[in-house]
């Protein structure tokens, strides 16, 4: 009879193998104090009169990945630069920049948020396979987590490595390719709604940590939303995932 079978292969296919992070917001709150003013100092740098205050910011999140951003600025509030013949050269230069001043100031330490180390090594202890899924640029990454806490992710997508960025499902399809595993085998970990459409997109059950920029933001179809991960342990990880079904089942 095909029951035994059937049953270990329902039970193969629930079973939770890897954990997929976010990195902005979700790692360690970097947007505000982190990649905000390292745009700023690349705007001064450059001789532009821009300036993104924290609301701006939060606005222009609406955007990710930072050239998408600039370019958003410029279409609403400097529409003059776009019309360079070179525009896209400048946005680079720009981020470039932009970049060099944000692992400035990671060298200073951007602290993770609460819980965040602790579960990656307990989930990596565990045997979980860890990934990282994001838009922001790949040294940015590098400079954010220490060597060892790095090591730890088996496969980083991350900026320009897809085509189209969050809330596309691009970057999370290209992480478990990577992985060679199906999208109920894992659990996402993401902070913003678009991260979220992202991961959803993508089919990855996925929890979400609220972040300064995203608290209060729709998010429809998580297993659940948390203030951070303070007090998460692999167990309830893996209730929370063993409840994609019930959620898949009681959406349609
Ligand atoms: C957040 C982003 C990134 C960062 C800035 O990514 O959208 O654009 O704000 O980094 P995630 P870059 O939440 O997916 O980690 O300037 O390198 O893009
Ligand atoms: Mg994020």
């Amino acid at each position: 009879m095909t029951c035994a079978y059937g049953w270990r292969k329902v039970k193969l296919a629930s079973m939770l193998e890897a954990l997929i992070f976010d990195v902005d917001g979700t790692l360690a709150e970097t947007e505000r104090d982190g990649h905000r003013p390292a745009f700023n100092a690349a705007f001064a740098e450059a001789g532009l009169d821009w300036h993104w205050d924290a609301a701006l910011y939060g606005d222009l999140l609406q955007v990710t990945g930072g050239k998408e951003r600039i370019r958003l600025f410029c279409a609403r509030h400097a529409p003059e630069f776009l019309q360079q013949a070179n525009v896209e050269a400048r946005i680079k230069e720009l981020h470039a920049a932009k970049t060099r001043h944000y692992l400035e100031l990671c060298a200073t330490g951007i602290p993770l948020r609460p819980g965040v180390e602790r579960l990656l090594r307990e989930a990596h202890a565990a045997g979980l396979r860890l990934a990282i899924a994001t838009t922001t640029t790949p040294e940015n990454i590098t400079a954010l987590l220490a060597p060892d806490l790095l090591a730890l992710f088996e496969k980083v997508g991350a900026g320009d490595t897809v085509p189209n960025k969050k809330p596309a499902p691009d970057i999370y399809l290209w992480v478990l390719a990577q992985l060679y595993l199906p999208a109920a085998a894992c659990l996402a970990i993401e902070d913003s709604a678009n991260g979220l459409r992202s991961a959803l997109g993508a089919g990855l059950p996925t929890l979400i940590t609220e972040a300064q920029y995203t608290r209060g933001e729709n998010f429809s179809g998580a297993l659940d939303v948390l203030p951070d991960l303070a007090d998460v342990n692999l167990r309830q990880l893996r209730q929370l995932h063993g409840r994609r079904g019930e959620r898949a089942t009681s959406q349609q």
